[in-house]
Order: C-alpha cells, then sequence, then structure tokens
C-alpha cells in the first residue's frame, strides 16, 4: 500500500515553510525564495547540508539548502553589461534579488508516492526596477524517489532579457577532505580565487584548500563520491552549462554568516548554472527552463 505524501504549512522564525513527507524522503522548502532547505532520504543522511546556524529572517537567504541565484549570479559586476542594467540603485544583493523576496505556492500536485509543489515569483517594479515588465520565474520542486527541481524564467516583456542564474546546491558530506567530484575531468574552468584565470580540470575534483570554480561547457552527469558515507550522490542536469564548485575552507568560513567555524568540514556546493559565456538571452515570448535532479546511491 503507498503512503499518500504529507504537505503541512510550518513556521520557522520568521519564515513561512512547507515540510513534505512522501514514502521515500522529507523535504522542507522556505516560502521565500523557494528555497529548498532540507532534502533526507529515509534512513539516510541528508543529501543537501543546512546549517546548524542557520536564521529563517525576513530578506535573507538562509544558510544551505538551495538558494535560487537570480537574475544574476554571485557579483553584479562579475556580469556582463547587459545584466548588469537589471539592476539600479542600492548596492546589488550577491546572487540576484529572488532568493531573499517572497515567491508564492501556485500549486501542490500529489500523486501516489510522489508530490509535486511549484512556487511562483513575479519581481516587483521595487525589488527590480530595471526588469522588463511581464517576467515570471517558476520554480517545480519535485520529489519522488529522487528530487528534481527545475527552474523557469518566461520573458512575458517585449524586450529581450539577459540573465545568469544558479541552483546554488549545498550537499553534505562526510568529511570535505575524502570527497571526490566525478564528471568534470579535462572540463575548462574559471579560477576565481587566481584572477578568474583559464584552467583545465585534471582527474577528479578534490578539495585540498578554498575551491570556488566555475566550470564551464559542462557535461550533463555529475556526482559527488563519499567513501566514509559510502555513498555516491549523482546530479543529472538540463538546460545548465556551467557549474560552480565551492568550499570556503577555513578562511573564508569564518567570514560567512550562519556558518559555524567547522562547518566547511562536512559541506559543498555544486551549483547548476548559467553564468559567464553560459548566460541565458531570452526573446520576448520565450521561457527558459533550467532543471536539477538529484539522487544519492549506496556504493
Ligand atoms: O557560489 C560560490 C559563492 O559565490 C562563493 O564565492 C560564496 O560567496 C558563496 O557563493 C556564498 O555566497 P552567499 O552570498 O550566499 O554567502
Amino acid at each position: 500500500m503507498s503512503i499518500a505524501p504529507q504537505v503541512e504549512p510550518i513556521e520557522l522564525d520568521e519564515l513561512a515553510c512547507w515540510r513534505v513527507r512522501t514514502a521515500h524522503a522529507e523535504l522542507l522548502v522556505a516560502q521565500q525564495g523557494a528555497q529548498v532547505l532540507r532534502y533526507q532520504p529515509h534512513g539516510q543522511q541528508p543529501v543537501i547540508w543546512l546549517s546548524d546556524d542557520a536564521a529563517y529572517k525576513k530578506g535573507q537567504s538562509v544558510r544551505g539548502g538551495v538558494p535560487v541565484c537570480w537574475p544574476w549570479f554571485g557579483d553584479l559586476a562579475r556580469n556582463p553589461d547587459a545584466i548588469q542594467t537589471l539592476h539600479a540603485g542600492a548596492p546589488a544583493p550577491a546572487h540576484g534579488a529572488a532568493r531573499g523576496l517572497d515567491w508564492q505556492l501556485q500549486d501542490i500536485d500529489s500523486e501516489d508516492e510522489a508530490v509535486t509543489l511549484t512556487f511562483t515569483f513575479t519581481p516587483s517594479a521595487e525589488a527590480l526596477p530595471n526588469l522588463p515588465k511581464g517576467v515570471q520565474l517558476s520554480l517545480a520542486i519535485r520529489l519522488d524517489q529522487r528530487l528534481t527541481l527545475t527552474l523557469t524564467t518566461f520573458n512575458g516583456s517585449d524586450q529581450p532579457l539577459p540573465f545568469s542564474q544558479a541552483l546554488h546546491t549545498y550537499f553534505a558530506v562526510s568529511d570535505i577532505h575524502q570527497a571526490q567530484i566525478e564528471g568534470l575531468e579535462d572540463t575548462r574552468y574559471i579560477e576565481t580565487l587566481e584572477d578568474w584565470q583559464s584552467r583545465q580540470q585534471q582527474g577528479a575534483v578534490t578539495f585540498t584548500g578554498e575551491t570556488d570554480r566555475i566550470y564551464l561547457d559542462i557535461p550533463a552527469e555529475l556526482s559527488i563520491v563519499d567513501p566514509q558515507w559510502q555513498r555516491r550522490i549523482h546530479l543529472a542536469s538540463s538546460g545548465s552549462r556551467s557549474a560552480v564548485v565551492w568550499n570556503p575552507w577555513i578562511a573564508k568560513a569564518q567570514r560567512l554568516s550562519q556558518f559555524a567555524a567547522d562547518a566547511w568540514t562536512g559541506m559543498l556546493c555544486i551549483e547548476t548554472a548559467n553564468v559567464l559565456d553560459d548566460i541565458v538571452t531570452l526573446a520576448p515570448g520565450a521561457q527558459h527552463s533550467m532543471a536539477v535532479t538529484l539522487w544519492s546511491e549506496a556504493t
């Protein structure tokens, strides 16, 4: 007999959230930023990492989970001019405005052992004054035996819409010193910690210090190998040509908000993205979807 999915609203400090339970896993999503906060298959370690020091405050992305970076990734000044014009006024928030603003839960579609929550975001004039009118964002969050996030941008305006974007996924690992990322072998990347020089990946990605790299023209399938937890976390993406790999290591960890001094040992980010050479420019009336499916496999 299948167990019907349960979806219940809960409040975490200042944030309205939704707790989802199915026969396979538990999920926690904040309405603000449509931010997935937790994803834990039953009987397993969490797949997605959430800071023990997470704060649930209006206007502030929660540290961990999957922040949605849109309509720009990272430092706006590192984006092409066409994207920089999307912002005006106060200093631009890192990773765009969408992750700190309220989205709307548009639909809950429940099946036997799966459920899809669809959130929508209509940028307001005060949040993004220079964004053409009529642009809308949606995030479909499907939980079955895997977790699939689909971020869709619809350009309902009469002008071309350039943007960069990322699903900034924090993954839980047993020990960053042992974790490896497979699938990026021989891929070109930008080494943001060394003057944004272009490099080529040799072998699997391993971590021996602060790591903050933008891989370009990536394959659709990547995986995180975790020897101590005896598992491999798979990522299968579509509509994404970039991947950002990040671990703050010791020094940057001490500068991060909502982040314990030793938290860097138990997490890493692989951000499904379109950035730098891979930015998207949508014609009027067009839409673009970027998706990633996550699942964990015992090894
Ligand atoms: O994606 C990597 C990165 O740009 C890092 O440089 C670091 O700043 C991280 O994102 C977290 O950014 P945040 O604004 O969420 O603290």
